[in-house]
């Protein structure tokens, strides 16, 4: 199985799953300035042209974060990464993962093209951030007052929306939110960062695209 990524991106979560998954995985690296990777032009291998893309053993691909973050977990139902189908629980994971989707991921990413080229994914302007932080804030505040008194966003043992919550955080402190203004989500950041798997992963990705000012 490889999981197409670029370094930061919204790819993070399915690596980060991947690793408390405990699943055998390869990496392979893209550049969303030039859409290319090792082999050649990226577009060649998801049609869509972002990240992140699964390839899976047998030939099959996965795309779009919140449903790889599915499968992921429905690989090692013994890890609970995901409530059991069928439940009232399995359905607020999922109400999550859309909601991180939709109203954080989606909201995040610019729709800034420098040279007719994506901007990567978060604004390199000044008026791009602070129109993202402007979007994102209500709905962090709103997060913030769900993580009240939880640890994870399921309670207790981390699950498949913690490692997607967590890489939208990072965007967040990349465009200056101070997220000490929350501070149910500034101890969800603490304890997240401080997981094996995801120390891991922002090692292994390094540094994501500098935040240029294009003004
Ligand atoms: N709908 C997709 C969006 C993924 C996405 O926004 N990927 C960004 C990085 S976080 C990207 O690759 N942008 C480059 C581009 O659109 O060319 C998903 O949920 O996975």
């Amino acid at each position: 199985m490889i999981l197409f990524y670029a370094a930061g991106a919204s790819s993070q979560a399915p690596h980060i799953l991947l690793r408390e998954a405990g699943l055998p995985f390869a990496l392979e690296r893209v550049d969303l300035s030039t859409h290319r990777y090792a082999h050649g032009d990226y577009r060649q291998v998801n049609g869509k042209g972002y990240v992140p893309a699964l390839l899976l053993d047998d030939g099959d691909m996965l795309t779009e974060c919140a449903i790889i973050l599915q499968w992921i977990a429905d690989q090692v139902p013994d890890r609970n990464l995901l409530p059991r189908e069928g439940t009232s629980a399995r359905y607020h994971a999922l109400e999550w993962l859309h909601f991180i989707a939709t109203e954080l991921h989606k909201n995040f990413i610019t729709p800034e093209r420098h040279g007719g080229v994506a901007a990567n994914f978060l604004s390199k302007t000044k008026f791009g951030q602070e129109q993202t932080r402007i979007q994102v804030s209500p709905r962090l505040a709103w997060v913030d007052r769900q993580l009240e008194g939880r640890a994870y966003m399921a309670g207790e043992n981390v699950t498949a929306p913690d490692a997607y919550l967590f890489t939208m955080l990072t965007w967040a402190q990349r465009l200056g939110i101070d997220l000490t203004a929350w501070p149910s989500l500034a101890g969800f950041f603490e304890k997240m960062a401080e997981r094996p798997a995801v120390a891991e992963a922002l090692t292994i990705e390094g540094p994501p695209h500098a935040l240029l000012e294009a003004e």
